[in-house]
């Protein structure tokens, strides 16, 4: 038996929290097209016939430019210390360019193995991968190198079996049922936060936050989670975009959110979606620690 922890580090929107969603089968994660949709650590927990592996997704590395982006960053960074293999994940469909040389630069002093994720090859053309593979070889800082895909699922297999031979022996870190660590609160905000991704564009992702104000538990044969939550923004320009014009667009975000909840959570859902302004809330230490955003 083996067991261990694997994480899962890189620029923001290489594809992390894709290939963790894939490889424990359960959308933990949420994903989207815009940066720095992960703000937490994420666990999720894997279990093969002759091994158990952790799996932690990261916020992505990027300069950050307000207290919250700094405590993403760090959460990626002090996951590297605590793991017994680093998965750097780089988006192969683009040109290297300086963000990857700087999370190269990252894993210098790495003391656990670095595998390299080539994410994206459905994006790729074998002729433009090969050199690709070639130039991060002669790094020298690899101890494997993965072309995969986390949307298609091609070659994540191979990353499994890579993993599992260099995790060390041990028994199970985790019951056999046991998915994550983080509360069911957590997932419901993060829904309704992918949803308001998907339909936001230009600074609205960057700036905004989804507080739970209130979960009720089904109860009952009525079985309806009812779900009291604040899209939290940082500018008073900012909520009339979020709430629509006639509160279309605030409608369509909680309708999208409430299917996905209801899927989530396999039971029916009352979701209540404020939109409040809450100016500078991303240095806010009590509501970055409301939020999971800590130290
Ligand atoms: N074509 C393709 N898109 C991907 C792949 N992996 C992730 N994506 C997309 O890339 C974007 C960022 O993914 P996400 O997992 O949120 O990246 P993260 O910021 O590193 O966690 C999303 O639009 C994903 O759908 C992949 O293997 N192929
Ligand atoms: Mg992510």
């Amino acid at each position: 038996m083996k067991s261990g922890y694997v994480s899962f580090i890189g620029r923001p929107n290489a594809g992390k929290s894709t290939l963790l969603n894939r490889l424990v089968g359960s959308k933990l994660a949420i994903v989207s097209d815009k940066p720095q949709t992960t703000r937490t650590r994420i666990l999720g927990v894997r279990n093969y016939p002759d091994a158990q592996v952790v799996f932690l997704d990261t916020p992505g590395i990027h300069r950050p430019l307000h207290r919250m982006n700094v405590r993403m960053v760090d959460a990626a960074v002090q996951t590297i210390k605590e793991v017994d293999v680093v998965g750097l994940v780089v988006d192969a469909s683009e040109p290297p360019g300086k963000g990857e040389r700087f999370v190269v630069d990252l894993m210098k002093d790495v003391a656990a193995p670095v595998f390299l994720i080539l994410n994206k090859v459905d994006l790729v053309r074998k002729p433009r991968l090969l050199p690709m593979i070639d130039r991060y070889q002669q790094e020298g800082r690899f101890e494997e190198i993965i072309p995969l895909s986390a949307a298609t699922g091609e070659n994540v297999d191979r990353l499994e079996r890579t993993i599992i031979e260099r995790l060390p022996e041990g028994e199970r870190l985790y019951p056999d049922d046991y998915l994550t660590d983080q509360p069911e609160r957590f997932f419901a905000a993060e829904i309704v936060r992918e949803k308001l991704l998907q339909f936001t564009h230009a600074e609205i992702p960057f700036s905004s936050a989804v507080v739970i104000d209130r979960f009720e538990e089904p109860e009952g044969d009525k079985a309806l989670l009812r779900l009291y939550c604040t899209i939290v923004v940082d500018r008073e320009s900012q909520k009339p975009i979020v709430v629509g014009r006639g509160g279309e667009m605030v409608k369509k975000i909680g309708t999208a959110a409430r299917e996905e909840l209801e899927r989530f959570f396999a039971t029916r859902v009352y979701l209540d979606l404020h939109v409040r302004v809450k100016s500078e809330w991303r240095e806010d230490e009590r509501l970055l620690r409301e939020l999971g955003i800590r130290d």
